[in-house]
């Protein structure tokens, strides 16, 4: 069996039943402003966040984040803005591989944080109750360990609530997405979510206030909602051999139509 089709079968049997699983290779010249592109944010003077080389988690590149000091901060982001089929109440799949370099002196729970970029009635015309559900490590067990890869799973995880309009930070870091979903109020102001909330975008991020020097790497962040499952792989360059991301599904007979369809077109 050649590598290549050891390869989709493999991703194949991974993604299971029922999921039309895509990865999605992001280049720096796949970046930029607008909807459906990754986009550097909020990158202050003397922090960077950019695809390299340094550290890929596969293939050859991840997203190499750094800051200086306590002002520093870099975001990468990814919105697609209202789509009634991306709700709180469809999201079932939500992951990303994250990195802590042991060059970094800054408090040693941080780490890349993750965040959901919600509308809390999925009403485009009511501004005022869009905000951040953010993952950060420190609240979903502290056990950073610098110098490895580590896959979060955070679809089960705790995230708080940062408010835009007005910006507040809602003081509660133990609440899941189900029970947020599920109406959780833990201030007056809080946003009260439900299966209806829609998910914006999402984004990952380091800083601010953090004290000391911090470098990192993010990879392979996976989002789902129903069987629309994405992963994307930050990559310096994409690579001439691997089949168009998202050309096909990898299920089953899919594989091998896929395959003699390439066969034939490169004859
Ligand atoms: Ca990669
Ligand atoms: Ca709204």
């Amino acid at each position: 069996m050649n590598t290549l089709l050891r390869g989709l079968l493999l991703a194949a049997a991974v993604t299971g039943t029922g999921a039309q699983a895509a990865v999605t290779t992001v280049t720096p010249a796949d970046m930029g402003p607008g909807l459906n592109k990754w986009n550097t944010a909020n990158v202050r003077s003397g922090s960077s966040a950019a695809i390299t080389n340094t550290n890929p988690r596969n293939g050859n590149g991840s997203v190499e984040m750094s800051l200086a000091d306590s002002v520093g901060k870099a975001d990468f982001a990814y919105t697609w803005g209202y789509d009634t089929t991306r709700t709180l109440g469809s999201l079932n799949t939500l992951s990303y591989d994250w990195y802590r370099a042991a060059s970094s002196n800054a408090a040693d729970h941080f780490q890349p944080a993750f965040r959901l970029f919600y509308d809390a009635d999925g009403d485009a015309s009511t501004t005022g109750d869009t905000g951040y559900l953010i993952y950060e490590n420190i609240y979903n067990g502290n056990n950073v360990t610098e110098g490895a890869w580590r896959t979060d799973n955070i679809i089960g995880a705790n995230f708080w609530m940062r408010q835009f309009t007005p910006g507040n930070t809602v003081e509660a870091f133990d609440i899941t997405l189900a029970e947020w979903m599920g109406g959780a109020h833990p201030t007056a102001v809080a946003d009260i979510l439900s299966t209806r909330t829609a998910i914006l975008g999402i984004e990952f991020g380091i800083g601010s206030g953090w004290n000391g020097s911090f470098t990192g790497f993010v990879d392979n962040v996976s989002y789902g909602f129903g069987n629309d499952v994405t992963t994307f792989n930050f990559e310096t360059a994409a690579a001439n051999d691997v089949p168009e991301p998202g050309s096909f599904a990898l299920m089953g007979l899919g594989v091998f139509a896929a395959l003699a369809a390439r066969k034939r077109k490169r004859a």
